[in-house]
């Protein structure tokens, strides 16, 4: 039953655009209205109609603890009670700025912001007036927030509607973003012998979470390293999903790649609204009022948010084997739930990395957006659907991670499987 939801939708519709405040939510690509939610607790969420499921969006990734953790919850009153926002310095985004830095050791200072597009967008424009060059190298099915330079051909929800590209976005701007196939080395090369020197930057996320999850071929991520580093270009590693989502600090195979900048959002603020960019020194004091490249936000560096995030990577820190936990739960979700994907003869290629994954209704392997662009969307919203009706929350998008948190034990386990070998009988 979800009278109370539909009814907020056809309310919301004449009031908001779609009747959601971000596309992807508007359950376009699965069919039906949006459902509305209401409250959270540990993996659980419930809607405004009472039916409660198992959460595996977790807000698209920053509730790596769970929905209302304890800890999150008394942090982010405790500084309510003191104040929401001075328009001034405070302790805490020093605290959260140096438990960062400390977790990423290729990053000597930390810009926050209040999202991962704020983030990506300071980034692109540090590397513009660092390098002094104008064009930019990204993926096609990467999706690095919705700031004009970065649209095009992007993943997530601009994949999700099959949007070509954004209109709004000027072609004299369109025009200095390259756009090339994720895992092809090959095409980078010919990018920077065509456009080597007036690339200011590469940008990628190191595991690609917005056309699904694709992770990185061997050799990839370096190649980009040093194809940037012999044409002066920045390489900017887009961490926004991947930021202490599979590791304490940035994504563990990117350790010796030594990305020149890197964007941070979701995890390191708790569920408040966040974004955070770093890099080296040299680059990051571009910024003004150091520099002179202007970047600024009201509630830049919010205190709640702040208070949020730090209590959230406190909490990692402390018991890193939680990063275990959360690999083996998705390790044996997706192992049994290909077994009953198998046993049904539907073919679906799971792509997983520790606590984040995707399953794709094709026989794969999924190692870009034009392979990942095979998965029949069809089939996946018949399984979306079919899993909500079931008591499980996945994401309304084929081309979107599934994420596992802290908080999911063994009995989400098995009413997952469960769900979904219910939702297969009726397929
Ligand atoms: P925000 O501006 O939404 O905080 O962050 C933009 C962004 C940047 N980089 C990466 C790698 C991202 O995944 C995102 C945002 N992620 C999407 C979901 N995959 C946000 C969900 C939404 O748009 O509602």
């Amino acid at each position: 039953m979800k009278d109370r939801s539909q009814a907020l939708f056809a309310q919301a519709e004449r009031l908001i655009p779609g009747g959601v405040n971000s596309p992807v939510r508007a359950f376009k690509a699965v069919g039906g209205a949006p459902v509305f939610m209401n409250a959270g607790r540990g993996a659980r969420i419930c809607d405004v109609d009472g039916n409660e499921y198992i959460d595996y969006v977790m807000s698209w990734g920053p509730l790596i603890l769970g929905h209302t953790h304890p800890a999150v919850v008394a942090a982010i009153s405790a500084q309510a009670e003191k104040g929401t926002s001075f328009g001034a310095p405070t302790p805490l985004e020093v605290e959260l700025a140096g438990l960062i830095i400390e977790a990423f050791p290729n990053l000597e200072m930390v810009r926050m912001m209040s999202s991962g597009t704020e983030a990506v967008m300071t980034a692109i424009r540090l590397a513009r007036a660092f390098t002094g060059r104008d064009r930019i190298v990204k993926f096609a099915g990467c999706y690095h927030g919705h700031s004009d330079a970065l649209l095009a051909r992007a993943g997530s929800g601009v994949a999700t509607l099959g949007l070509p590209d954004s209109p709004g976005v000027p072609g004299s701007l369109a025009e200095l973003t390259i756009t090339i196939p994720f895992n092809d080395p090959g095409a980078v090369a010919a990018v920077f012998a065509k456009h080597g020197p007036d690339i200011a930057a590469v940008i990628v996320e190191p595991v690609a979470g917005n056309m699904g999850v694709v992770l990185p071929q061997p050799g990839f991520l370096s190649r980009l390293r040093e194809l940037t580093r012999a044409h002066g270009s920045l390489l900017i590693f887009d961490e926004v999903i991947t930021g202490f989502r599979l590791a304490w600090g940035g994504y563990p195979g990117g350790g010796g790649i030594d990305p020149d900048l890197t964007c941070l959002g979701k995890i390191i603020g708790g569920g408040l609204p966040v974004g955070a960019v770093g890099g080296k020194r040299a680059v990051m004091e571009q910024l003004a009022p150091l520099g002179p490249v202007y970047q600024a936000g009201t509630l830049s560096g919010n205190p709640l948010a702040m208070a949020a995030g730090l209590a959230t990577l406190t909490i990692l820190r402390e018991s890193t084997e939680c990063y275990e936990a959360m690999k083996r739960y998705a390790f044996s979700l997706c192992e049994e739930m290909q077994g009953l994907f198998n046993r049904k003869g539907m073919p679906v290629t799971i792509n997983r990395l520790d606590s984040m994954f995707t399953i794709f209704f094709t026989a794969g392997p999924v190692c870009d957006l034009d392979t990942a662009r095979r998965s029949d969307t069809e089939l996946f919203a018949r399984f979306f659907r079919g899993m909500m009706s079931n008591g499980v929350n996945p994401p309304p998008s084929q081309f979107e991670a599934w994420f596992v948190s802290l908080a999911h034990d063994l009995l989400d386990a098995e009413k997952t499987l469960e769900a979904c070998a219910r939702t297969l009988e009726t397929m």
